[in-house]
Parts: C-alpha cells; sequence; structure tokens
C-alpha cells in the first residue's frame, strides 16, 4: 500500500490532476460516473489511499473497506437506486475484467440488472 501513485488514473482524479463527474467525497473515499456505464446508474466508488485491488485493501485496511462499501450504500441511496436494488461489485485481478489497478467498488443500478458480470 502506499497513499498515492503517480502512474495509477483513479490516484489522480482523487488528486483531482483528471476530471472526473465526483458525486461523493469524503475524508476517505471518493465516488464519480464511471466514464463508461453499463447502466443508468454507474457509480465507482474507491479509497483516496492506493491499493492495488480489494483483497489488497481487505487485507492491509480493512476498516477502509467498510469506508468504501458505505459510501457506496450512501451514493445507492442519493441516486434513488437504494430501494429498487442495485449491484455492488469489485472486479479482482485481470481475468475478472480488472483494467484500472485502484481498488473501485462499482455501484450499478437504475434497471433490471441481468447476469453476474458489470
Ligand atoms: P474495472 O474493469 O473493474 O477495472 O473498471 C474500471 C472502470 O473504470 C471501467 O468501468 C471504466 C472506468 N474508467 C476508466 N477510465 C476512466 C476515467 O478516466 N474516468 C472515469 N470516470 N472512469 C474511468
Amino acid at each position: 500500500m502506499s497513499a498515492s501513485a503517480s502512474d495509477c488514473l483513479f490516484c489522480r482524479i482523487v488528486a483531482g490532476e483528471i476530471p472526473a463527474t465526483i458525486v461523493h467525497s469524503d475524508d476517505r473515499t471518493v465516488a464519480f460516473r464511471d466514464i463508461n456505464p453499463q447502466a443508468p446508474t454507474h457509480v465507482l466508488v474507491v479509497p483516496r489511499e492506493h491499493h492495488p485491488n480489494a483483497a489488497a485493501l481487505a487485507a492491509e485496511a480493512p476498516e477502509l473497506l467498510v469506508e468504501v462499501m458505505r459510501a457506496g450504500a450512501a451514493v445507492a441511496e442519493r441516486e434513488g437506486v437504494a430501494a429498487s436494488g442495485y449491484r455492488l461489485l469489485f472486479n479482482t485481478g485481470a481475468d475478472a475484467g480488472q483494467t484500472v489497478f485502484h481498488a473501485h467498488l462499482h455501484v450499478i443500478g437504475g434497471e433490471r440488472l441481468g447476469g453476474m458480470a458489470q
């Protein structure tokens, strides 16, 4: 774990160096709209600290993983999808389709979701 990685896309979004549509921000997490939404609501929640994936985050800072999940639930409430249901998803590793190696929670909802994939 490190506080940030200069070559990490999501560290750069957290630092404000790359623009994103921020929907939630607190002292430990930031949430912003996915650039390629898969549903009407598709938000990514990231810890401000750099951890490469959810498994590393769980091992290195479990309390921060809880904060990420809590922020995801708050985003779902604010987006109006909490009552109808939504998906919280961590792609972990290349075979799962992880493309950005800074832990991020997908919050997906706003329509009937099919399958298990993102
Ligand atoms: P994953 O496949 O789980 O690693 O998800 C990475 C997500 O990040 C993918 O759904 C697209 C999104 N994404 C990639 N680049 C950017 C970006 O520059 N800005 C935003 N807002 N989202 C991005």
